[in-house]
């Protein structure tokens, strides 16, 4: 595969066609080798503009890379969830992955709890392959390749990204970096905590139960002792849907920042993207979604609660 194979199948999935299962295999052989290489908490650096969930919603990602700059121009760090939910979870995720091979230290993908075998055989992403591909061939390569997504990224030594947040069995990043990421997301523990976890305002100090029925809710209380703890400003993570995009909690030390308008196509929010310039100064940007969602008349998306451990 060359690069300018690559670059074609950029193309056909930026006009959100699908390429054909033996170029998936190949791309996925080839982002294997790269993400391989990656640590568990990945070094970025600065300037680089972060975002949250996307779920699938194709449409919503090209008007993200509207707003923020086209890849490689900006330099991106996704902080997982790209499947599920959405109509096209897999132009999505493919989309991305073909960036992650043509331009590898431009962009930077971790894992959310959506990048799982389990999670998207309920979710969406498993029957969006089979419909549009005829066999589990093509999510049986990306599940593959979800199990080398890194875990977390580390933005000039001091912004700490993640998809759902801190665990109570993590005290320092080196705990991180001794993970064997390598696996399905496990139900519990401190890989499953870091996909699975969520800020909560009413909890100061200790580990709360999470209503998702994985990770824990943690507070501000935990939060500021593990940033001075390995020496972080802030901690960048997605997972919850805010409707104004983004939310800034604990004296600005946790962002949730929330990367798909108008979730589901029915829940009305707004969308976030947030640049670090190479000051680490924040600006975010709000977007609203795509006028091409409105053709998306058949096959709506999922019903059912929003994250659930199954
Ligand atoms: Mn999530």
């Amino acid at each position: 595969m060359t690069m300018s194979d690559i670059d074609r199948q950029i193309q056909s999935l930026l006009d959100c066609k699908i390429i054909s299962e033996a170029e998936v295999k190949e791309l996925c052989l080839k982002a294997r080798e790269i993400l391989v290489e990656e640590s568990n908490v990945q070094r970025v650096d600065a300037p680089v503009t972060v975002c949250g969930d996307i779920h699938g919603q194709f449409w919503d990602l090209k008007k993200l890379f509207e707003v923020g700059g086209e890849c490689p121009k900006t330099n991106y760090l996704f902080m997982g969830d790209f499947v599920d939910r959405g109509n096209h979870s897999v132009e999505t995720f493919l989309l991305l992955l073909a960036l992650k091979v043509r331009y590898p230290d431009r962009i930077t993908l971790i894992r959310g709890n959506h990048e799982s075998r389990q999670i998207t055989k309920v979710y969406g992403f498993y029957d969006e392959c089979f419909q549009k591909y005829g066999s589990a061939n093509v999510w049986r390569y990306c599940c593959e390749i979800f199990d080398y997504l890194s875990l977390s990224a580390i933005i000039d030594d001091r912004i700490f990204c993640v998809h759902g947040g801190l665990s109570p069995s993590i005290n320092t990043i080196d705990q991180i970096r001794t993970i064997d990421r390598m696996q399905e997301v496990p139900h519990n523990g401190a890989m499953c905590d870091l996909l699975w976890s969520d800020p909560d305002p009413d909890i100061y100090t200790g580990w709360g139960l999470s209503p998702r029925g994985a990770g824990f809710l943690f507070g501000e209380g935990v939060t500021k002792p593990f940033l001075h703890t390995n020496g972080l400003e802030m901690i960048a993570r997605a997972h919850q849907l805010v409707m104004e995009g983004y939310k800034l909690m604990f004296d600005d030390t946790v962002v949730t920042v929330w990367s798909a308008p108008n979730y589901c196509y029915r829940c009305g929010n707004v969308a976030a993207i947030l640049e670090f310039d190479s000051t680490l100064n924040r600006k975010f940007t709000i977007f609203r979604e795509s006028d091409r969602n409105s053709l998306n008349t058949k096959s709506p998306q999922r019903e059912g609660p929003p994250d659930y451990f199954l």
